[in-house]
């Protein structure tokens, strides 16, 4: 049977998503987010086997937040702003060292929102680079000024290594599956500001309650 999940990957879907995560008053609505951490994992899926290591942990992170979202006290989550809120005032949260509460909504959030950070400068020099640019080599810049400084040796080892086998600029827009090159500049010219926006709101919301590290 054919359903949506079956369908060919179109980055259309992941613009789409951060599109609608701001509401009115620039709260950052969950289920979107996460709708738009779901497209990136397809569009990592289908760039080859060796991501699975990459991906497999966000799925694991994604699922944690949608059971939160689902869950009994679901209602508190339906915004970034208001699990921060919830966790927080329910100390649901472990602040300075690991401990009763390994998969908090706000620990687990932080892990993908620095993960998005990486995915927006690498997005934005896919756009802007020349035809001859090596992907391999924007991504492992993106990535070393960026999500490396949270990782230990072991995984920026394993990434370097993953990034080498990153397809070069045209298979990856292909795989974007938007159209010309021209269509997919345009598409990231107007998906890149969205995310970067998304980001910079749950960067404030998080350095404002001082969760930015937690453990
Ligand atoms: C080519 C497009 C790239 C966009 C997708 C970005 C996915 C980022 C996932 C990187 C994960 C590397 C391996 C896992 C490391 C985890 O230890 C780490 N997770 C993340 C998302 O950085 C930290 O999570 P933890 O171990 O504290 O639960």
């Amino acid at each position: 049977s054919v359903t949506s999940d079956d369908q060919k990957f179109c980055f259309k879907e992941v613009l789409d998503a951060f599109r609608l995560c701001l509401s009115e008053n620039k709260e950052v609505y969950m289920e979107h987010y996460v709708a738009g951490w779901r497209g990136l994992v397809k569009f990592l899926n289908t760039l080859g086997s060796v991501f699975g290591f990459i991906s497999k942990d966000a799925v694991g992170k994604v699922q944690i937040l949608v059971s939160l979202l689902k869950g009994e006290d679901g209602s508190h989550y339906s915004t970034i702003q208001s699990m921060v809120k919830y966790e927080l005032e329910n100390q649901l949260v472990d602040l300075t060292k690991a401990g009763a509460h390994p998969t908090s909504g706000c620990r687990t959030l932080l892990r993908l929102h620095r993960a998005l950070r990486w995915l927006e400068l690498f997005l934005d020099s896919l756009r802007t680079c020349s035809e001859d640019s090596k992907t391999s080599v924007l991504c492992a810049d993106a990535y070393n000024k960026s999500l490396s400084k949270f990782h230990p040796w072991v995984v920026r080892k394993a990434a370097g290594m993953a990034f080498c086998l990153l397809p070069g600029r045209q298979a990856f827009f292909d795989v974007m599956n938007v159209g010309t090159t021209e269509q997919v500049v345009a598409m990231l010219g107007e998906a890149i500001p969205l995310i970067s926006e998304v980001y910079q709101i749950t960067e404030d919301l998080y350095a404002q309650h001082n969760i930015l590290d937690i453990p």
